[in-house]
């Protein structure tokens, strides 16, 4: 059960990012990046759809930030278009002005309504040329990142504070790099796990550039999932411990303790440089944390050591039976770091935290998305639990704000608090719109 006050103290925020919400792909000078590819390229988006018109938020951003206004929401995550800012980027790194001007706008919409900007600078839309040589793949990519961030918070650091570097990099690794599911599309199994490293290197090289330009917060955003063995037998139990080391420990453990876990069993070495590890591991204000749901594994003698099977027992969301509804795993989740790390650990945002589930193309008015509702206030009630036995949580973040476009999954998955009309970009609050402002309120009381 979810008790408002059990939520005081924390800052509630709304995510989005740019190449899910924006559209106007060509516009402006924005260069292409490897979403761009990706969706061009014939079977690859499930619907065939190519992330535009949609919420098109690069022309409609003004009703964005009256629908965060009209959440109370104390932040918006929203992300920053490499490519809108440096189009060329790995060839020529000239700014296009055009495109800063917009997130200049954006940012101060944001505050004259109150709200605190806290853009992403890497949600997935890495420049093409800088894929052309090698993507993450190679070292220079994460100084390129830097330089694109320098350009952004030499424009935007008086008035924006808090920022996210990279998001989600095991997901870049794992389906980008390794598994081929979303871009740049590579399948390269544990020959994408140098990709690990030189996003980790990116976020270290570029936090204390932010923190030059006047960030008070400067931090990555990792997703991760509490894996849970298949049975209680030794192959399966082994199973878990190598995927809970390649999703959970291979980004939190350089970040917080600045080694990496045992790779060996691998086959691969991460290509670490001196001072790297002291790069990635300076302390940061906060640990930002997406979380979704938890994975269930057995062992497997296919190309990877482990396969994901649906989780017993567990209601799903839109996704299917590998997106099962366990908010509990989210309290424990936070308990196990909290006991992992202990001090290491600054205090966590949650950064992402939603879901999708099947709802209608248009609507005449307000969807009745109880079944989101419940699965944000459940995941909030874990989230007090895991407060009340002493973790240390600063904010909450819904994934989504607005429908928009679900990478591979095009418009087929919805997770917005209010719903779009990927046709005429018409936003209609839905009714855990109203839910998440009035919960809101009632933590404030
Ligand atoms: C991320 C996430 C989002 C997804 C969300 C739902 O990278 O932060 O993947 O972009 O839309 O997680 O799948």
């Amino acid at each position: 059960q979810l008790d408002a006050r059990s939520l005081a103290g924390l800052r509630f925020s709304a995510a989005t990012a740019a190449f899910q919400i924006e559209g106007a792909r060509s516009l402006d000078g924005r260069g292409r990046s490897i979403w761009d590819d990706f969706v061009d390229t014939p079977g690859a988006v499930v619907d065939g759809s190519s992330a535009e018109p949609g919420p098109d938020s690069y022309h409609r951003f003004a009703e964005d930030v009256a629908l965060l206004s009209g959440l109370g929401v104390d932040r918006y995550r929203f992300s920053i278009s490499w490519t809108r800012v440096i189009p060329d980027a790995g060839n020529d790194e000239s700014a296009n002005e055009v495109g800063l001007d917009y997130y200049d706008r954006l940012v101060d919409a944001l505050l004259d309504a109150g709200i605190t900007p806290e853009p992403t600078l890497y949600h997935w839309d890495l420049p093409v040329a800088l894929e052309a040589s090698g993507g993450w793949l190679t070292r220079d990519t994460a100084h390129r990142f830097t330089e694109f961030a320098a350009t952004v918070s030499d424009r935007l650091g008086d008035r924006v504070r808090h920022w996210f570097t990279i998001n989600e990099p095991a997901s870049t690794s794992l389906q980008g790099y390794a598994l081929g599911e979303l871009a740049p599309g590579r399948s390269l199994l544990f020959d994408a796990l140098p990709t690990v490293h030189h996003q980790l290197l990116a976020h270290g090289l570029t936090a204390p550039v932010l923190r030059d330009n006047g960030a008070v917060q400067a931090a990555p955003t990792i997703n991760h999932s509490l894996i849970l063995p298949a049975s209680e037998s030794e192959d399966d139990q082994i199973a878990a411990s190598t995927l809970d080391a390649i999703m959970n420990r291979l980004f939190a453990d350089p970040l917080l303790t600045g080694t990496y876990p045992d790779l060996s069993r691998f086959g691969v070495e991460m290509p670490v440089v001196d001072g790297d590890m002291e790069l990635i591991s300076a302390p940061n204000e906060i640990y930002g944390l997406n979380y979704y749901n938890p994975i269930t594994v057995g062992a497997s003698t296919g190309p990877l050591p482990f396969e994901m099977i649906p989780t017993p027992g567990a209601a799903t969301t839109g996704f299917g039976p590998l997106w099962p509804i366990r908010p509990d795993t989210l309290r424990d989740f936070l308990t196990d770091m909290d006991r992992r790390y202990g001090s290491l650990l600054p205090p966590i945002v949650i950064a992402e935290n939603g879901a999708s589930f099947p709802e209608p193309d248009s609507v005449a008015g307000e969807i009745e998305d109880t079944a989101r509702i419940d699965y944000l206030a459940s995941h909030l009630a874990a989230v007090a639990e895991a407060g009340e036995a002493g973790v240390r949580i600063d904010g909450y973040t819904v994934w989504s704000l607005l429908d928009n476009f679900e990478w591979a999954e095009g418009w087929t998955q919805r997770f917005g608090l209010v719903h779009v009309d990927m046709a005429s970009g018409t936003r209609t609050p839905k009714a855990s719109y109203r839910w998440y402002r009035d919960l809101i309120a009632a933590a404030r009381r």
